[in-house]
């Protein structure tokens, strides 16, 4: 049977951060604060330099999270780095720069060259990887994280670590068959996983409406008897105070929750993309407002943790070392016909 499927333009009514009593709950200090405000800032030139090298030829492909840094950064600041186990998707680069990749981790690895610690130059660009921080280097077709992560999950509870797995995908994902066998196993074996959906409204073109009969993604955990959660993805901090949560609840023994954090995509699908056959200016506009790096960086003017010349400071030092990396990623040598099989053997 046909059934009519309405189209709707995304809805925009998410509050704004209050952050003045909050970040006393939160714990944070002001330093915290920076520190989160100049990951997202620097995964977002990063991201802006990695478009201009994919235009000039330099590399093959950019696939980003412009948009999504105030989720990635408040899920990610939630983990403890090089404990917890980070299985995360290709747009989260904000996130593995809060675990601690570099700037010149994740060139190289756009570069494929044989520094990039992911896969010594091997992978596609964006999956992210970094042993040293437990980072776990993902697979290209989507979803297939859920399994893996629930698997690593359960290995954290079978040797009695104190460990837990963030893992994260888009909504456009939850669709695979894989997200459903990940979620039941998670939460039938209350593993201590969290999975964070960054609903950016599109799944390429896709949208929300034309992908699930429910309006929220968080609906679906209930029928695998977890808890769903729907935060404004936009806001750093709010993001930060569920994960936190969610964090808590598996280290107690209570098994995964499943985050959804509502946001936008700014940019296109990948540079080989064009959104505007199926999404109209305005509503990109629309969104533009709602940055999360402009929105957290007028709460923390307004507050006082940052002023002009610091704020001019902080992107001074971030353009700096996105030029850095540039520079050493284009120097650095590619992988030579020798090490083809590295990786291959357990001698690596
Ligand atoms: C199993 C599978 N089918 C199709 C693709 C092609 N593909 C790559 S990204 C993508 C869209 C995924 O959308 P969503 O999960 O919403 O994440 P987003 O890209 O919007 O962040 C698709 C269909 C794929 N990589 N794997």
């Amino acid at each position: 049977m046909h059934r009519e499927v309405q189209v709707k333009t995304v809805e925009l009514p998410l509050p704004q951060t209050r952050l003045d009593n909050r970040v006393a709950d939160l714990g944070f200090t002001e330093s915290d604060l920076l520190r989160m405000y100049e990951k997202m800032l620097l995964a977002r030139k990063l991201d802006e330099r990695m478009w201009i090298l994919q235009r000039q030829g330099k590399i093959a492909f950019v696939i980003s999270g412009q948009g999504q840094e105030g989720a990635q950064v408040g899920a990610a600041y939630a983990l403890r780095p090089g404990q917890d186990w980070l299985h995360p998707y290709y747009r989260d680069m904000a996130m593995a720069l809060t675990i601690g990749m570099t700037p010149r981790d994740l060139l190289l690895a756009c570069y494929g060259k044989t520094e990039d610690p992911s896969s010594g130059g091997r992978q596609m660009p964006a999956h992210y990887g970094k042993a040293s921080l437990r980072i776990v280097t993902g697979s290209s077709p989507v979803a297939t994280q859920l399994p893996q992560a629930a698997g690593i999950a359960y290995a954290s509870k079978l040797m009695g670590k104190d460990e837990v797995t963030l893992t994260s995908l888009g909504e456009g994902s939850t669709s695979q068959g894989d997200f459903h066998e990940g979620l039941n196993f998670a939460s039938v074996h209350r593993v201590p996983l969290i999975i964070l959906v960054e609903n950016n409204q599109y799944a390429i073109s896709v949208p929300l409406a034309l992908q699930m009969a429910v309006p929220d993604v968080a609906d679906r955990a209930h029928g695998y008897g977890m808890p769903g959660v729907v935060v404004d993805g936009n806001d750093v901090l709010a993001v930060y105070e569920v994960t936190q949560a969610a964090h808590e609840r598996a280290r107690r023994g209570e098994g995964p929750t499943l985050i959804e954090a509502k946001t936008y995509r700014l940019i296109p699908h990948s540079s080989d993309d064009d959104d505007r056959v199926y999404r109209s200016r305005e509503e990109v506009a629309e969104w533009r407002k709602r940055d999360p790096i402009v929105r957290f960086q007028q709460t923390l003017l307004d507050v006082g943790v940052l002023d002009p010349a610091r704020d001019q400071e902080l992107r001074a030092s971030i353009d700096e070392q996105v030029n850095d990396a540039t520079q050493y990623a284009e120097a650095a040598a590619f992988p030579t016909i020798e090490e083809g099989d590295r990786f291959v053997y357990a001698d690596d």
